[in-house]
């Protein structure tokens, strides 16, 4: 949303605010005044104008300028009712040379996890791509992947929902069974980028949270909000997610205390489908960039990339 827009938007919530009182304050004519007022009706504001002047009545429910409405994060949001990936718009974005962009989604016809698998994305969920051009060095992108999944866990339990990490990317919610076992998969991360080795070119960070769908539009093994607590504010979520990214990728090397803090895996015993071998073992911590430190029968390994399994404590 363009600056002159938000500081109206902003003013209208104080108000009630005069047209002509709100050119003097701006320094534009009445009747720019007039055209953002109207751009913000378009966008959903219910800009209520008396005798005494104008005032916000409502807030859109969901959306691009919903999103951007109060949030505490630098970020311009394009929103798309329907898209096939929002990760394939956030690279034609990049390519176009933008930065600090979010795009969102209601649904996605053609949503991917990693290795290209499908991503169901039902209208809904909360299917975003936010996209970062970080001082990093290609190697070390994979902790922003460990620090979305931080922000969408925090984000969840801010609603009361007791979520955790799997190791890397998958955010659950945990079983009821003793043996750890019955976990449920509520949000799923896929980082893409493009770069040369000593630095990243642009990230795109593609979140994938089942927000208002029902667990029957999901996969086996699935879990939503609505299922959990019943259905919630997206904006208010996407707000906290955005927020918590923004502070978490201040400082790269923080993120993995954070990600300590919320993750399930560690002291599990886990099976690890690497690309070319697999790891059983005791899962022990996790190290920079984003690796997984394993204590196995024949010694501690590190695990850049892969797909984990929780293990019974017995297995
Ligand atoms: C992931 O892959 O978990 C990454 C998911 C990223 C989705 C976001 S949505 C916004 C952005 N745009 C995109 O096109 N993608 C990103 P992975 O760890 O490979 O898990 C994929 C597996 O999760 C699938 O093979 C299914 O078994 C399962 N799955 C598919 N859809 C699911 C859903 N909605 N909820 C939970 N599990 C799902």
């Amino acid at each position: 949303m363009n600056e002159t827009r938000n500081t109206i938007l902003h003013a209208l919530s104080d108000g009630p605010v005069s047209g002509p009182d709100l050119a003097d304050r701006l320094g534009i004519s009445r009747a720019a005044v007039w055209k953002h007022v109207e751009g913000l009706r378009e966008a959903g504001f219910d800009v209520v104008s008396a005798d005494d002047g104008y005032t916000l009545a409502s807030i859109p429910e969901y959306g691009g300028p919903a999103v951007v409405y109060g949030l505490d994060a630098p970020f311009d949001v394009e929103y798309h009712e329907s898209i096939p990936s929002t990760n394939d718009r956030a690279r034609e974005l990049a390519e176009a040379g933008r930065a600090e962009s979010v795009v969102l989604a209601n649904e996605q016809t053609g949503g991917r996890g990693r290795l290209d698998r499908e991503w169901a994305s039902p209208p809904g969920g909360i299917w975003m791509s936010v996209l970062l051009r970080p001082a990093l060095p290609a190697a070390h992108a994979p902790i922003l992947t460990l620090a979305a999944a931080v922000a969408t866990t925090r984000a969840v339990r801010n609603l009361g929902v007791e979520a955790g990490v799997k190791w890397p990317n998958d955010v659950l919610v945990p079983g009821t069974k003793s043996d750890g076992q019955g976990e449920r998969k509520l949000a799923g991360i896929l980082t893409e980028m493009e770069g040369e080795t000593d630095e990243v070119d642009w990230v795109a960070i593609g979140i994938g949270l089942n927000a208002n769908v029902h667990a029957s539009s999901l996969p086996d093994g699935s879990t939503s909000l609505r299922a959990v607590i019943g259905d919630v504010s997206r904006r208010e979520v996407v707000q906290t997610i955005l927020e918590e990214l923004d502070d978490l990728r201040t400082d790269p090397r923080g993120i993995l205390d954070a990600w300590r803090m919320v993750a399930l895996t560690l002291g599990r015993r886990v099976h690890v489908e690497t690309p070319g071998d697999t790891v059983v073992g005791d899962a022990v911590d996790v190290a920079f960039p984003g690796s997984l430190v394993v204590e196995t029968e024949t010694g501690r390994v590190r695990v850049h990339a892969g797909d984990c399994e929780h293990l019974r404590p017995t297995e």
